[in-house]
């Protein structure tokens, strides 16, 4: 039989950081400054070696209506409890919604069935076990992950119910649309909660002509729809070392087939959604142009840059090969989403053996800001009348989709914060790792302090210099802290005052010596 263990045991673990940190790790590409994941990953230690941020934890809290007791695991702050009713996907014209509306149109019913309701309160069997994250996965760590207690917390990713759908086996595909919460570093594409859209499709061998399944699927490739949007893809469909087949189970014919249904499907829903984005900007400028009410207002959006996608190859327990999407955006690569054949443990376990497929989990904040051209991400748990009137009735009439026009560009405020990290974590948080008493630091700690304390008030935070002092081997940091509120100008007295009150809590949170 093959039971929970077996699943992690045949899958192919790799020890590095969460999914797409370690691939920005691996492919070297150029963030535009120091990204705090990128020393997260290499500071991490065990997963279970994360300090608690929130000093008094209840002893039981709700969450839709469900009570969940907590314990000492427990380290989700109220600001992110507060959000888990909002359900941005499920509000009518939300941009979120309407972007779910538009990829559900890419993948229709029949063949897929869609699932929006799902609660965000999982167990960590469903969100690492069953998925295959080996025991020292880093993206288990308390740094990483809200957990309601040990074996409870909020979903990570909407995969995390992938084993209970292939289990289900209700259709050739589907569709899941969910809130997901990570803790995470503070930018304009970064949010502790965000909306992930999760799809698969599976073929059964034992249901095709002559079992041929690698026909089977090339065939309904060949029912999917053209496109002529050109995509940089240089990766050949699987590679032994860096990207295998799972020769277990799949013959090289049936893996090449499955991933070339997956990249055609998802290069069309790409297609789709920057068709309409081009529509809606093609339209606001013709406005622009006849409408004398529009000649003194706010300047039309530009065309959205000519679309630049391409293919890398990725890593993802549940998934060999697997690779991620990336889009050209604001002059960086923007991955949107990850993908892959899934691993056939995944089927095996769930009982349906002779079931083959692909799955893939979006972003759909990060589409969303394509596709309206939002530039930040906070502004989707606005619920400020001119960000939300611009998107009113759209859901119901998609011709009549513009370009998100900013109300405003507030300035800018830069607060620099420097400290030695606290010595063996006494008076704060951390835990003595190594010899010469630097504690063990988890970025992700401090950006939950910054975001406990001035909440939406901050665009982004920047670790902008790390030393190690040459004698006593002490850290310092220095980060630097952008304080730009979304709707009104902060006055200086504000900032300051805030920033005062972060720099106190990361001395009482986290132990850390101002210097
Ligand atoms: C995953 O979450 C996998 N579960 C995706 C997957 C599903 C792979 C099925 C294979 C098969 P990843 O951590 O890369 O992978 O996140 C997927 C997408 O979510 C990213 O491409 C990005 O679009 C979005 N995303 C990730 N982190 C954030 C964040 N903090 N804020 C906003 N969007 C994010
Ligand atoms: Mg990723």
């Amino acid at each position: 039989m093959v039971g929970p263990r077996c699943i992690a045991s045949t899958l192919w673990p790799r020890a590095n950081g969460r999914f797409s940190t370690a691939l920005l790790l691996r492919r070297g590409s150029q963030p535009r400054s120091l990204p705090v994941s990128c020393w997260r990953a290499a500071y991490s230690s065990a997963a279970a070696s994360s300090a608690p941020t929130v000093t008094t934890n209840p002893k039981t809290v709700e969450i839709n209506g469900s009570k969940y007791a907590t314990d000492s695991w427990f380290n989700v702050s109220s600001t992110v409890l507060a959000l888990t009713s909002r359900k941005l996907h499920l509000q009518k014209d939300h941009p979120v919604a309407i972007t779910r509306k538009i990829i559900e149109s890419v993948f229709p019913a029949p063949t897929y069935k869609y699932y929006n309701e799902f609660d965000p309160v999982v167990s960590t069997f469903e969100n690492f076990d069953s998925l295959g994250f080996p025991p020292d996965h880093p993206g288990r760590a308390r740094s990483d992950t809200y957990y309601i207690n040990k074996d409870t917390l909020l979903r990570t990713h909407t995969s995390a119910h992938e084993a209970e759908l292939f289990r289900a086996s209700a259709s050739g595909g589907y569709l899941l649309s969910a809130d997901v919460y990570r803790r995470d570093e503070v930018d304009r594409s970064h949010y502790p909660v965000f909306h992930q859209m999760e799809g698969a499709r599976v073929w059964d061998r034992t249901k095709v002509p002559n079992g041929d399944l690698a026909a089977a699927i090339l065939a309904d490739l060949a029912r999917l729809p053209e496109h002529n949007m050109k995509v940089e893809d240089p990766n050949p469909p699987f590679h032994a070392e860096r990207n295998p087949l799972q020769a277990d189970h799949h013959t090289p014919a049936e893996a090449a087939a499955v991933a070339a249904h997956l990249k055609r499907s998802l290069e069309l829903m790409v297609n789709e959604i920057f068709s309409r984005a081009k529509a809606a900007a093609a339209a606001a400028a013709a406005a622009a142009t006849t409408s004398p009410s529009t000649k003194n207002g706010p300047p039309a959006q530009t065309e959205p840059e000519p679309l630049r996608v391409r293919w890398v190859e990725a890593y993802f327990p549940f998934t060999s090969p697997s690779w991620e999407l990336e889009v050209f955006y604001q002059g960086d690569w923007l991955e949107v989403l990850g993908c892959g054949v899934s691993q056939q443990a995944l089927h095996i376990h769930a009982g349906v053996p002779s079931q083959m497929g692909w799955a893939f989990g979006i972003g759909l904040e990060r589409i969303a800001m394509l596709l309206f051209q939002i530039p930040d991400i906070r502004l989707f748990w606005s619920r400020d009348e001119r960000f939300l009137s611009q998107f009113r009735g759209v859901e119901g009439r998609l011709e009549g989709m513009r370009p998100f026009v900013p109300f405003s560009k507030h300035p800018a405020c830069y607060k620099d914060v420097s400290f030695w990290l606290s010595r063996g974590g006494e008076g704060g948080t951390g835990t003595r790792t190594g010899t010469r008493g630097v504690v063990d630091w988890h970025g992700n700690d401090l950006m939950e302090v910054v975001r406990d304390v001035a909440g939406d008030c901050v665009e982004d935070v920047r670790l902008v210099d790390d030393f190690a002092h040459p004698k006593t081997g002490r850290r310092s940091m220095c980060y630097r802290i952008n304080y730009r509120s979304l709707d009104k100008t902060l006055t200086n007295v504000e900032t300051n005052e805030m920033h005062d009150r972060v720099v106190k809590g990361l001395v009482e949170r986290l132990g850390v010596e101002i210097r």
